[in-house]
This record gives structure tokens, C-alpha cells and sequence, in this order.
């Protein structure tokens, strides 16, 4: 018998995709435990730090696994008004780096997608685009990509051809280096239980394209710790300045409009579509004052 390990499943994506519930669903957490981890009843984001929650009963039908404990890592979205983007990723990164450290066994990771949202620009797109940097190609096959809210589907809807957009385009390269995808459909917890089971499945495996699964770790955590990168050297970082150029180069694109002739963005609109473009990018980014790419980027990336 070797020693008592936490196996620790990160549980991501938007904030209100439905990860605090699941873990509730999954964990089977008593009544007093599910107030520790707050499910969200308006459209604040809710979780605002990670969160780990240790579970019971979850390895018993993994006799390798029985002598560790399972503990899932609750996740604020990349979309949250009160941190920017780049405290998001710190915060992150920090716990996944400590977790590494302590001798932490990396079981899975889950992204949580909700279904029933409409669309995928702006920020859902950079939300991935962080996500697939911090796993990085070779954790994807410990990834499940999780669609909620299932019970959302009206007649009118069509969730099905939302799904295989999903899995055609957004996610077609996050499938193709060994991402599954799951639906969560059904109200109790049995949903969120068959995904536990998949993810375990998967890690009790010996090997998978000659790899051995359990020893794989998350980019970023590789990078923190074996290769002893600045979180700002990380591919997630990268991602994320990336992201912030467009934004930046949309202001300066704003910014010279306004000044050649005064416009204003509604003016700018009506003008052409090029520029109608432009305002739903705005939009999508969320651009305020507290949040100016330009002196972000010179904050995190001097
Ligand atoms: N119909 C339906 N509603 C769900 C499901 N999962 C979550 N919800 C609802 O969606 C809302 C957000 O759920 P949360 O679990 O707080 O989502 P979250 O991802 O933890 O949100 P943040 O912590 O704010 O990032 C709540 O009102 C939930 O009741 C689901 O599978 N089906
Ligand atoms: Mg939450």
C-alpha cells in the first residue's frame, strides 16, 4: 500500500455554466456542506476564489484508488466583473502550482459549458482559448467538456445542433487531442456521477497513445514548476495578452475615429457595417475605463 494521495478533479468555465452545482451533484453533499459552496440565484458571478471540496465514497469501486481521497476545485469564470482576467489566471495558477507541490495526483479536469446560452463570440471564445493554454495538448485526454442545463429545451429549441457546433468547431481540436464530451441530462445526480466515472475510467487506465495517463500534468503547472517560467511566460498568460491586443487595437481604432471625426460609437455604427462589427466587439469585451487594455498591458507585460 503507498500512501494517501488527493486526487483532485479542476472543475472550469463561465461563470453560471453550472459548476458549483454539479460539484454539489457529484460530491452528493450533505444539505450543511452544499451552503459552503454557493450556487448562484441571480447573475452575479458567484464563486470568487477557488474552492477545494473533499468527497466520500467516490474511489470505492477503484480498488488503485481506494486509499486516496478525491477532492474537486471549484473555479471562478474568466468573465467576472471584479477581478480583470489576468487575477482570474493568478488565482488559478497559484492553486494548481501549490496543489502539483503538495504531491497532488491530477485525476481530471472538466469544463462546463451551458447549453442553453446562446452563440459563441467574444468572451465564451476567450474563456476556451484560456482553458486549452493551461491544460495544454497533452492533459486534453484527461479533459471532459461538459454541456449543463439540458432541462432548459423548449420545442422551439434545438440544443442537439448547438452540441455538434460545439463539437465541430470550438472544440474540434480539443476532441482530436483526446477531449470527451458529456451531456448533463438528468436532474438528480446520476448525470454528474456517470462523469466522475468516465473521468476515473479514463485515469485507471494503463496508457493511452503509449502515455501513461496518471503522470500527465497541466501545462501550467509544468511550467511553473519543472520549468520554473514566470506566470507571464506561460501559454495561458500569452493567451491572455493576445486577447487584450485585439482589445487594444480596437480602442486605438475607436480612439482615431473619434478623434478624425468626432463620431461616436452609435454613429460609427449606422455608418457602416464594418464599424457595427466593431460595436459588438466592443460589447462583447465588456470595454470600460477600469479595464483599458492599455494600461493593463503595461501593468502584467512590461
Ligand atoms: N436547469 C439547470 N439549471 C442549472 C444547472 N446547473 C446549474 N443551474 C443553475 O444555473 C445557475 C448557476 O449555477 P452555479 O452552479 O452557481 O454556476 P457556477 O458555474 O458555479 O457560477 P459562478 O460560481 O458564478 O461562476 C443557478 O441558478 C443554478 O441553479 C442545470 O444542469 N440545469
Ligand atoms: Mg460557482
Amino acid at each position: 500500500m503507498g500512501e494517501t494521495r488527493r486526487i483532485i478533479i479542476p472543475v472550469m468555465g463561465m461563470t453560471k455554466a453550472g459548476k458549483s452545482s454539479f460539484i454539489n451533484k457529484a460530491a452528493s453533499l450533505p444539505k450543511e456542506k452544499q451552503a459552503e459552496l454557493e450556487v448562484g440565484a441571480n447573475l452575479a458571478p458567484c464563486t470568487k476564489k477557488l474552492q477545494d471540496i473533499e468527497t466520500e465514497g467516490l474511489l470505492s469501486e477503484y480498488p488503485s484508488l481506494m486509499r486516496h481521497r478525491l477532492v474537486f476545485v471549484d473555479t471562478p469564470g474568466f468573465d467576472d466583473d471584479e477581478f480583470s482576467d489576468y487575477e482570474l489566471l493568478q488565482f488559478i495558477a497559484d492553486h494548481l502550482k501549490e496543489s502539483y507541490r503538495n504531491g497532488d495526483l491530477l485525476g481530471g479536469v472538466l469544463y462546463l459549458h451551458d447549453i442553453s446560452r446562446d452563440g459563441f463570440t467574444g468572451t465564451p471564445k476567450k474563456n476556451l482559448k484560456l482553458f486549452d493554454r493551461l491544460c495544454g495538448e497533452n492533459s486534453m485526454f484527461k479533459v471532459v467538456l461538459v454541456t449543463t442545463k439540458w432541462g432548459r429545451q423548449t420545442a422551439e429549441d434545438d440544443y442537439g445542433k448547438r452540441e455538434k457546433e460545439l463539437e465541430d468547431v470550438h472544440w474540434a481540436s480539443l476532441i482530436a487531442s483526446g477531449a470527451i464530451t458529456m451531456r448533463l441530462t438528468k436532474p438528480d445526480n446520476a448525470s454528474a456521477i456517470e462523469v466522475v466515472n468516465e473521468v476515473l475510467r479514463r485515469y485507471v487506465e494503463p496508457e493511452s497513445r503509449g502515455r501513461r495517463l496518471q503522470d500527465q500534468i497541466l501545462q501550467i503547472q509544468r511550467e511553473l514548476v519543472a520549468e520554473k517560467k514566470y506566470l507571464r511566460q506561460t501559454e495561458a498568460a500569452k493567451a491572455l495578452r493576445e486577447e487584450l491586443e485585439k482589445l487594444q487595437d480596437i480602442e486605438a481604432k475607436l480612439q482615431r475615429a473619434e478623434s478624425e471625426g468626432g463620431a461616436k460609437i452609435e454613429d460609427l455604427k449606422a455608418r457602416d457595417d464594418k464599424a457595427g462589427q466593431l460595436e459588438r466587439q466592443i460589447a462583447e469585451f465588456k470595454l470600460n475605463i477600469a479595464q483599458r487594455a492599455g494600461s493593463i498591458l503595461k501593468r502584467w507585460f512590461r
